[in-house]
């Protein structure tokens, strides 16, 4: 029997992956994406099939996980086997700017979603995952941070995924629903959010290095984080949806580095040395020495890195270190890519994209800062 998703969020990093994912797998994804003024689906471009086509795996219709009416027509219309609960403002910074409309899509979409599936009566027909956060441990009580380690959100952002967090679990032991929280740590890729730490770095540099850009402004370079990549992560998002009883999974590397450090890998991935000076607040990072034609535009000497205050938030979650052990022992799952390989893998494909920009400009040509 071929079995049928929904999937929240399709059109960010997470969903793409996962939607590829279960197509390979034989499934027929269903993807809500939001309407915008401009296209929103390149992530999902390439999956994409024609509405007219018949029996085809991969379906997008417009919602918002702020309109009840529409989640609760979609899923009654789908009745899918799995819903996965991807779609969020899931910008920390971003959520002190934006807090109520972060708590309506994160907290009370949850909330909608699972409402929807009651409403129904598809308790015994439909899984549902949530994509909880490492942020829900904030202000860190324990290290590493596991199943059990207590909560301590810091930012309106991490307060909503506490809400979606707690009424997952309780309409999973009210109602007898099968719902699961994977408490995700940070997870990258190529196809991450240009605003996020790592891409902004990755895609930051190689346009420095390529002499479209000169200075890359971050905010606190001291923050410790466990990055993963994301193709491993959305792999488990199924394998919890898997099992025979509904459980809540840490998904970590157990590995962890500081943005300072993300910084030197990607400056070395494109032949730069680079030298930090100062003290996290007054810092600079300096070129050292170039090797290899990748980086044309450096010369030893340049001022490449600084700090903008703008970049700090008014509270910050400093270290956070997952211990995947409930994972690895209960699911078999090892994460495959390290944090050093993604790292290398994105700045390859932003650096392809820079070059295109350089060629571009040389040629006289400017392309739309969107499409660049
Ligand atoms: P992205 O920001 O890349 O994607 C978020 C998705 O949610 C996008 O498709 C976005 O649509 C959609 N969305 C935003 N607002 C709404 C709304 N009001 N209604 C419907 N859809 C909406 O996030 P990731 O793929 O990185 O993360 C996926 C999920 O996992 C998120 O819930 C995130 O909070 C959580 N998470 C992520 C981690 C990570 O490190 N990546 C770690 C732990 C949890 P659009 O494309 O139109 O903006
Ligand atoms: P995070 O990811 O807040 O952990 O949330 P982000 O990449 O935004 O920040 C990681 C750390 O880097 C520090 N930092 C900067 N961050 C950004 N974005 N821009 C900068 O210039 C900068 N300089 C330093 C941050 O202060 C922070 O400490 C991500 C999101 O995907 C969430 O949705 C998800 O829940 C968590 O990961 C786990």
């Amino acid at each position: 029997m071929t079995k049928t998703a929904l999937i929240t969020g399709v059109t960010g990093q997470d969903g793409s992956y996962l939607a590829e994912f279960l197509i390979e797998k034989g499934y027929v994804v269903h993807g809500i994406k939001r309407r915008a003024s401009l296209f929103n689906t390149a992530r999902v471009d390439h999956i994409y099939e024609d509405p007219h086509t018949q029996d085809a795996s991969f379906k997008l219709h417009y919602g918002d996980l702020t309109d009840t009416s529409n989640l609760t027509r979609l899923i009654s219309a789908i009745e899918p086997d799995e819903i996965y609960n991807l779609g969020a403002q899931s910008h920390v910074a971003v959520s002190f700017e934006a807090p109520e409309y972060t708590a309506d899509v994160d907290a009370m979409g949850t909330l909608r979603l699972l409402e929807a599936m009651r409403f129904l009566g598809l308790e015994n027909k439909t899984r549902f995952y949530q994509a909880s956060t490492s942020e829900l441990y904030g202000l860190v009580q324990e290290i590493p941070q596991r199943e059990t380690t207590p909560f301590y959100p810091r930012s309106p952002y991490a307060v909503a995924k506490l809400y979606a967090y707690w009424i997952t679990v309780n309409y999973r032991e009210a109602y007898n629903l099968y719902a699961c929280n994977g408490v995700l740590f940070n997870h990258e890729s190529p196809r991450r959010g240009e605003t996020f730490v790592t891409r902004k770095v990755t895609r930051g540099l190689s346009h420095i290095a390529l002499g479209l850009e000169s200075c890359l402004y971050m905010g606190n370079i001291d923050a410790l984080r466990d990055w993963g990549h994301a193709k491993d992560y959305v792999k488990m998002q199924w394998m919890m949806l898997q099992q025979e009883k509904p459980e809540d999974f840490v998904i970590a590397t157990g590995k962890q580095y500081s943005v300072r450090e993300f910084i030197t890998w990607s400056a070395s991935e494109l032949g730069i040395t680079l030298e930090f000076s100062g003290d996290g607040v007054n810092e600079i990072g300096v070129v050292a020495k170039t090797t290899g034609n990748l980086a044309p535009a450096m010369k030893p000497g340049d001022v490449i890195v600084r700090i903008d205050p703008r970049y700090f938030r008014p509270a910050e979650v400093e270290t956070l270190l997952g211990d995947p052990t409930k994972a690895k022992e209960k699911l078999g799952w090892i994460p495959e890519i390290t944090a050093q390989q993604m790292c290398a893998e994105m700045v390859a494909e932003d650096y392809k994209s820079a070059r295109r920009t350089a060629l571009l400009r040389e040629h006289g040509l400017e392309l739309p800062m969107s499409l660049e």
